[in-house]
């Protein structure tokens, strides 16, 4: 891609029949395989790799992945497939979609005429103070969104979600002033979250059959109810989006996650 890096999170339950068939070399190989595999440090490691051990029947260890190159996070799937714990991991949920900075997020521009809508004139002192901020923060954070650091925080939910396209609520037939409004209402809320929850929002219409996938991280599992629930009442949720379903996790290392879930 021109910009951006593509982005996989996948979730694997242990199939703990095939586990009981391997013997205790083949487990010990199995498992030294895995971790090479997951290692950031190794070579045709991808960008980003993150482990989790997730809550529920529903998966054991999520994995996300997210590199510039599709086929190199491919790969590493492979690469689990094929080794020794390729039959016990069984890929159970997995979705596919890439980092981009999002239409709604205001150009500099934009970002005046909002302060002026809001009620900051361009002679108030606050104006240029905000708009100049503004313009310094932007490159960070655009690169941030295409190129996502994984924040140092234990928690993490992923669900993929929709903007509906319902007869009486259309997200896709509503004018862009209109999107945009609802999306800076939406912005202005999930900013109260600074420093408690991170969000990432990568983009899969044609890729995947959500039109987006939420991962968010906190620092306490309660953070991400609240966020979850306050979001809820945004009108840009509360009127258009429609959620998949949610996946819980708490993140750890390679090791640790085998240990976890007695591999
Ligand atoms: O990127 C930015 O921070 C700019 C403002 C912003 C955009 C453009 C923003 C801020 N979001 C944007 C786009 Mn969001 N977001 C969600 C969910 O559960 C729900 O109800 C919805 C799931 C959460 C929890 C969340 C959190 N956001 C989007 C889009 C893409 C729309 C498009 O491009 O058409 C979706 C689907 C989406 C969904 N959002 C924030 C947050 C939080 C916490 C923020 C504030 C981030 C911050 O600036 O600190």
């Amino acid at each position: 891609m021109a910009e951006g890096w593509h982005c996989l999170h996948i979730y694997y339950r242990v199939i703990q029949q095939e586990l009981l068939r391997l013997s205790p070399e083949e487990r010990d190989r199995g498992r030294r395989e895995l971790l090479e595999i997951l290692s950031p440090e190794r070579a045709g490691a991808t960008q980003r790799t993150q482990v989790s051990v997730v809550s529920g029947h529903r998966a054991d260890l999520g994995i996300l992945l997210m590199d510039p190159d599709p086929l190199k996070i491919d790969a590493v799937t492979q690469q689990v497939r094929a080794s020794g714990l390729g039959t016990v991991l069984r890929p159970v949920y997995s979705f596919v979609s890439i980092t981009e900075v999002s239409e709604y997020v205001p150009s500099p521009e934009q970002y005046a005429e909002r302060l002026q809508r809001e009620g900051t004139a361009p002679e108030d002192p606050s104006f240029a103070a905000k708009l100049s901020a503004y313009r310094q923060r932007l490159p960070a954070m655009n690169q941030q969104r295409l190129y996502p650091d994984l924040p140092p925080f234990p928690v993490m939910t992923f669900y993929p979600m929709n903007k509906v396209r319902h007869p009486l609520a259309n997200w896709y037939t509503e004018p862009f002033s209109a999107r945009s409004d609802l999306m800076a209402e939406h912005a202005t809320s999930g900013i109260r979250f600074a420093g408690r929850v991170s969000q990432l929002i990568t983009a899969s219409t044609g890729f995947d059959d959500w039109e987006w996938g939420v991962t968010l991280w906190s620092r306490a599992p309660e953070h991400i109810k609240e966020i979850v629930y306050q979001m809820r009442f945004d009108r840009a949720s509360a009127k258009y989006a429609e959620f998949g379903p949610f996946y819980v996790s708490y993140i750890m290392s390679a090791g640790e996650a085998l240990d976890h879930l007695r591999i």
